[in-house]
């Protein structure tokens, strides 16, 4: 088999980056190792900023997403019993879209079979081979079958335990990471949202967050040990948790119900530099992660698409390697901003171990200056919205 473009992956990025490029008339074959259900089954992000709305448009998968996703115009921090509201849109007249990865997901497959692009699910032992040359390869394994893709170019888009980024020699690649010592426990409800906005809570307790899927759907969150395990969550445990750490007012509003998922998530910072090795590039999570604080994961891993997305199209429209070359670069340079801001926010709102007296107070004195300073605010807004492509 031949195709101009292999991608790895069948995740938000894969699927992004296909669409575009089969709009564009450049060929592509996207390999997934797990099926098309499983995909769909796995719950994540929840919040898009205008410029991935946009390049959901620019996909032609953006239907939907406008007609059932929920534009928000601002959200809540919440900490000492009050909440205080940035204003996303009267601060950098944008806002963001909280519309699920699943749905992303689902969209973006959809216009992927109508266009009749080629999609291989449950392919086995993928593996890319001779980046490095001039003429690269995919090998994968299918009902036992071992098939070749030759192509020109190579898009790791195959998340953060995927093979793209593991098939480059150590001595070429470079990685910053940071742990937390702590996880998110998350539920998904069919219950009504406690707020029309989002709510992000500082607490003695720990930090929690309400979010949503839908005006009957709600997906909450709270801070918990890594060790904890979901059997040790009842439904009931974790209401009474979340409704402990939200303002009394929140709390009392608060509609309980019975999850349909529960899962507890570690949260980590990590970059892998350069991201891009001869002719293979790694977009999305097999490149970076970010700690779901802010909602950057998902934002960032569209952002990686588009700036190769342009260089592709430079490369075959206009026999120009110049956006190509400046792949790596230009990524790393947003890369690193979300990083800092979900560093930063995740930073501001939990509790360490190790916060102390000390970090108590610096975290206060920062929420106070949020509350008091237009300034802070509007930085934190702009990080927010989404910093431009
Ligand atoms: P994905 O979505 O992980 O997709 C990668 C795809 O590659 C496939 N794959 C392989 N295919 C072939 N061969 C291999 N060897 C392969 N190895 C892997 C996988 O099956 C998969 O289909 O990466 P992508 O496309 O870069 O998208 C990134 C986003 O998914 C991610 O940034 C966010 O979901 C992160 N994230 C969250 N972000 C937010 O902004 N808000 C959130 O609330 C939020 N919650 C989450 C999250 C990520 C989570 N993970 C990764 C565990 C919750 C979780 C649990
Ligand atoms: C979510 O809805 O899952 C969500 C929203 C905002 C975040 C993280 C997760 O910062």
């Amino acid at each position: 088999m031949r195709t101009q473009v292999t991608i790895i992956g069948s995740g938000p990025a894969g699927l992004l980056l296909g669409q575009l490029l089969t709009r564009a008339g450049i060929d592509n074959i996207i390999l997934d190792r797990v099926s098309k259900d499983y995909i769909l089954g796995r719950v994540r992000a929840g919040v898009l900023e205008w410029g991935s709305v946009g390049l959901l448009d620019e996909a032609g998968a953006g239907t939907r997403m406008h007609a059932e996703g929920l534009p928000h115009d601002g959200y809540s921090l919440a900490f000492d019993g009050r909440d205080h509201r940035i204003d996303l849109f009267g601060l950098t007249g944008k806002r963001v879209m909280v519309y699920g990865q699943t749905e992303v997901t689902r969209d973006l497959m959809d216009a992927r079979e109508a266009s009749g692009a080629v999609t291989i699910y449950d392919a086995a032992n993928v593996q890319p081979h001779g980046f490095d040359g001039e003429t690269p390869h995919v090998t994968y394994e299918k009902d036992g079958v071992t098939h070749r893709i030759d192509c020109d170019f190579i898009a790791g888009c195959d998340g953060f335990h995927g093979v793209s980024r593991k098939s480059v020699p150590e001595g070429a690649i470079k990685t910053f990471e940071k742990i937390y010592p702590f996880g998110w426990l998350g539920v998904l409800a069919d219950i009504p949202p406690v707020s029309h906005e989002l709510i992000y809570a500082n607490h003695p307790r720990g930090f929690a967050l309400c979010s949503m899927r839908s005006e009957t759907r709600s997906r909450y969150y709270v801070q918990c040990p890594l060790d904890d395990k979901v059997e040790d969550w009842s439904d009931e445990r974790f209401f009474d948790e979340l409704r402990r750490r939200l303002p009394a007012h929140h709390a009392e509003a608060m509609v309980v119900g019975p999850s349909f998922e529960k899962s507890i998530a570690p949260l980590r910072s990590f970059v892998a530099e350069p991201m891009r090795f001869g002719r293979m590039f790694l977009v999305g999570d097999a490149a970076h992660i970010v700690p779901p604080t802010g909602a950057k994961g998902l934002n960032l891993a569209a952002s990686d698409v588009h700036y190769l997305f342009e260089g592709l199209r430079e490369y075959y429209g206009e026999n120009s390697r110049a956006g190509v070359d400046a792949y790596s670069e230009r990524a790393l340079k947003r890369v690193w901003k979300s990083v800092r801001f979900s560093w930063s926010m995740t930073t501001l709102m939990h509790r360490f171990p190790d916060t102390g007296d000390f970090g108590q107070k610096i975290q206060e004195a920062e929420l106070d200056y949020l509350t008091h300073s237009a300034a802070a605010s509007t930085a934190m807004a702009e990080n927010y919205v989404g910093l431009p492509f």
